[in-house]
Parts: C-alpha cells; sequence; structure tokens
C-alpha cells in the first residue's frame, strides 16, 4: 500500500467520482474498506452522500425517484476506501423485470462484498422503518454488519416533532444490536454531517489499516 495514502487521515471531501456498477463482478476489486448507503429510492441518498462530502455534485441526485440505477463507487484519499451510492428501492415505476434485476444484484452486492464496513440506513424522518427498511435492518443484524441510520430531511419536521420520531425509531430499533449510530439528518440543514462524519471515519479506519508491527 502506498505509505502516502495510508497516513494521510481521511478527508471526505476528497471524494471522487471511480466507478458505476451493475453487477457485483464490475465492482472495484475486493478490498479495502467500504461503507455503503441503502435506502428508499427518493429517500435522500445521494444528498446525504453529497452533504457528507461537502460536494453538491458528487452523487446526482433528483426529484424523480429511481434516479440512482447503478451502484456507484467514490474514492477518498485513502487507498481502497470507498463510499458507495446503492440504488433506493421501491421504486414502483420499473418494470418488474428490472426491478427483480436491480434486487438481485443489490442482494450479490450485501451478500458478497467481503470490504463492506458498514451500511447507512438513509430513511425520511418522516415516513421511518418501511417494511424494507426493517428487511434492511434485520438483514445486518443477521450478518452481524454495522448499521447507522440516517434520519433525513430533519429540517421538514419542527424540531420537536423530529426528536419524537428519533425516538420511536429508537424504540422500534433497540433490540438490534447491530444500530450503531442512529443520527437526525438534513442534506440542507447539514445537521448530523459531523456526527456521520465521525462514525463513518471510525469504520473506515478499522484494524486493517491499523500498523503491522
Ligand atoms: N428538504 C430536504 N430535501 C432533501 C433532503 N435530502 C434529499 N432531499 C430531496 O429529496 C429528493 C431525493 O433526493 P436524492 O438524494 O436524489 O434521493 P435518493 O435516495 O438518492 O433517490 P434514488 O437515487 O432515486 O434512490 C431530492 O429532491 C432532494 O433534493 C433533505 O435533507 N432535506
Ligand atoms: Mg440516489
Amino acid at each position: 500500500m502506498d505509505p502516502e495514502l495510508t497516513s494521510k487521515s481521511l478527508s471526505f471531501n476528497s471524494a471522487r467520482f471511480l466507478i458505476s456498477a451493475s453487477r457485483l463482478d464490475e465492482c472495484p476489486p475486493d478490498i479495502g474498506a467500504e461503507v455503503a448507503f441503502a435506502g428508499r429510492s427518493n429517500a435522500g441518498k445521494s444528498s446525504a452522500l453529497n452533504a457528507i462530502t461537502a460536494n453538491g455534485k458528487l452523487a446526482r441526485t433528483s426529484k424523480t425517484p429511481g434516479r440512482t440505477r447503478l451502484i456507484n463507487f467514490f474514492s477518498l484519499n485513502r487507498e481502497q476506501c470507498r463510499l458507495v451510492d446503492l440504488p433506493g428501492y421501491g421504486y414502483a415505476k420499473v418494470s418488474r423485470d428490472m426491478k427483480d434485476d436491480w434486487q438481485e444484484h443489490l442482494g450479490h452486492y450485501l451478500n458478497d462484498r467481503r470490504c463492506l464496513r458498514g451500511l447507512v440506513l438513509v430513511m425520511d424522518i418522516r415516513h421511518p422503518l418501511t417494511d424494507f427498511d426493517q428487511m434492511m435492518v434485520e438483514w445486518c443484524e443477521h450478518n452481524n454488519l454495522p448499521l447507522m441510520i440516517l434520519a433525513t430531511k430533519a429540517d421538514k419536521l419542527k424540531f420537536g416533532q423530529a426528536k419524537t420520531s428519533m425516538l420511536t425509531i429508537g424504540k422500534k430499533l433497540q433490540s438490534f444490536q447491530c444500530v450503531e449510530h442512529l443520527i437526525m439528518f438534513s442534506a440542507t440543514s447539514k445537521r448530523g454531517v459531523d456526527e456521520c462524519r465521525e462514525a463513518l471515519t471510525q469504520w473506515l479506519e478499522g484494524e486493517d489499516f491499523a500498523d503491522p508491527a
């Protein structure tokens, strides 16, 4: 590994688009550390990634659900450290075949990706824990994959309402060991961005990067 890159502290502002993949065999080599952003279509995954990387143009966002159809990889300033924007689930307007296709590839990615250090589950704070979200939580629990929940679009609620929603989400998830972080978030106001960066750094700078002494 390039010592220049491994000694640098992780900087999210350094994120660069790396590659898009529609299948597992198109993904970058399965080495290093990766954190993926999952969630319902239109929940705000790409916007969250842009807020975290302070780059409004990094991941494409859209008012039309289903904008992100490929698995998009972004590299950081550390060798083999990546953030991944996953296609949203639950987008009704695509054909059934295409839907099955996505779910299959997403399933392969989640099941087979060994460098995956954690999953960020992005949910609209006004519509948290859909059936599919629940499934993802259960999947992480079953597979011992650390999970971070971003309850996003918090700017759309009054603070008191947002707080109540957080408490409800927390209660529903309290029996799940995999949930390491539950963060009130807004890509618009940037609420929660620092907390999220800290948690991502902790995941990405795992033991793989420790000195081999
Ligand atoms: N007010 C507000 N709007 C947001 C926030 N995050 C995302 N949005 C809006 O929600 C819409 C969807 O955002 P995206 O980031 O494209 O959502 P996505 O989850 O990547 O969607 P897909 O790629 O379709 O799965 C866009 O119109 C965003 O501008 C937020 O924190 N606050
Ligand atoms: Mg997207």
